[in-house]
């Protein structure tokens, strides 16, 4: 297990040189902000960003992510100029040593939460996610309400050029449907997948959150039969899985052990996110600590069969809370996720210790 940290890189507050202070850090997850869903990622710019990282002490093989055009989400002619410019980006990446490439397939939202900080008992603050102020509103209004409460801070996913355009693209997405719009992943597979495999690049694509369709919007990602239809449709190694557990364990219905045992278990799952949520009655969720007993997250399990598979890939800790009086980006505190890499750790240890 390579222990690895998110950094938003120029857009990033948290230095690097924390980032490695935190024991057993082995590197960074990047990604480029500025450049616009769609162009290829020039050179010049992924050298610097590795180059930064390097200087740090952190090796940087994962990215997250290369967001794909909505044009090739939605089958349009123009998909093949952002599928050419896709490749590019592998190549490019894969020059710099770049191992795994995150992305999603999710129309128009990345994640969607209708809170960025929930207070939780404790002091801290959570994403959270109710039904009864996402189903059924106003999109244009949810952003809003994101917007103000990342206070000042960028999200990913939730780009305000992008979503300036969100009648249009709602209106692009009319009549869509999870059989066309899972073709269409296909298809962009079918093209990038050899690519990647030249250049000993795996793709990992990063199941929907939540799992579950969402302002009427087809998702595809959902859950472990999902993720077999993927694995099947496009059989190569390189078609790979991030398994996040924060997303996937939104749904009680997905039994991550038995979905970790399988995709770590056949070598489909590159990278990891570990995040813990707790559910409520009604249905509704937030985000908790990564220790097991705070979430429905069996994170002690999950940790084993990573074990037992003497598992190579990249881990990550997923959203924190924010604590300790820290202002960061929603999910995306240094504390927290800094305690949950530690409790990860700690857990891959002392099953080390005892299986010695
Ligand atoms: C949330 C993340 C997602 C993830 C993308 C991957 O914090 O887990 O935004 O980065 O969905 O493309
Ligand atoms: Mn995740």
């Amino acid at each position: 297990m390579k222990m690895t940290f998110r950094w938003f890189y120029d857009e990033d507050n948290i230095p690097l040189g924390y980032m490695k202070q935190i024991p057993g850090m082995t590197g960074v997850v990047g990604a480029l902000y500025h450049i616009p869903v769609g162009a290829p990622w020039p050179e010049t710019a992924v050298a610097t960003m590795v180059e930064e990282a390097h200087e740090a002490g952190l090796a940087l093989e994962v990215i997250e992510s290369v967001n794909i055009h909505e044009d090739i989400k939605l089958g349009l002619p123009t998909r093949e100029t952002y599928i050419e410019n896709y490749k590019e980006t592998i190549k490019t990446l894969s020059k710099f040593g770049v191992k795994v490439i995150c992305y999603n397939f999710m129309p128009i939202f990345d994640w969607t939460r209708s809170d960025l900080a929930m207070p939780l008992p404790d002091g801290s603050t959570v994403l959270s996610y109710e039904r009864d102020q996402i189903e059924g509103i106003d999109p244009v209004v949810l952003i809003e309400r994101i917007k103000n409460s990342a206070k000042g801070h960028a999200m990913p996913g939730w780009e305000p050029e992008r979503l300036s355009k969100i009648e249009a693209l709602f209106e692009q997405y009319q009549g869509m449907t999870e059989e066309k719009l899972f073709d269409h992943l296909v298809y962009f597979l079918e093209a990038i997948i050899p690519v990647a495999k030249a250049c000993d690049v795996r793709m990992a694509i990063h199941p929907d959150d939540p799992p579950w369709s969402v302002f009427g919007l087809p998702r595809i990602i959902k859950n472990e039969k999902d993720l077999d239809r993927l694995m099947a449709a496009v059989p190569e190694v390189e078609n790979g899985i991030t398994l996040c557990t924060g997303s996937l364990g939104a749904n009680l219905a997905n039994n991550l052990p038995r979905i970790f045992e399988k995709f770590v278990g056949n070598d489909r799952a590159p990278f990891i996110h570990i995040r813990n949520v707790k559910h409520l009655e009604n249905g509704d969720f937030h985000e908790v600590a990564h220790r097991d007993d705070e979430g429905s997250v069996d994170v002690k399990a999950l940790i084993k069969i990573l074990h037992k598979h003497d598992y190579q890939g990249y881990v990550r800790p997923d959203h924190g809370r924010m604590i300790w009086g820290e202002d960061a980006r929603p999910g995306y505190g240094l504390y927290d996720r800094a305690l949950g890499a530690m409790y990860m750790q700690g857990l891959w240890d002392m099953l080390e210790e005892e299986n010695k």
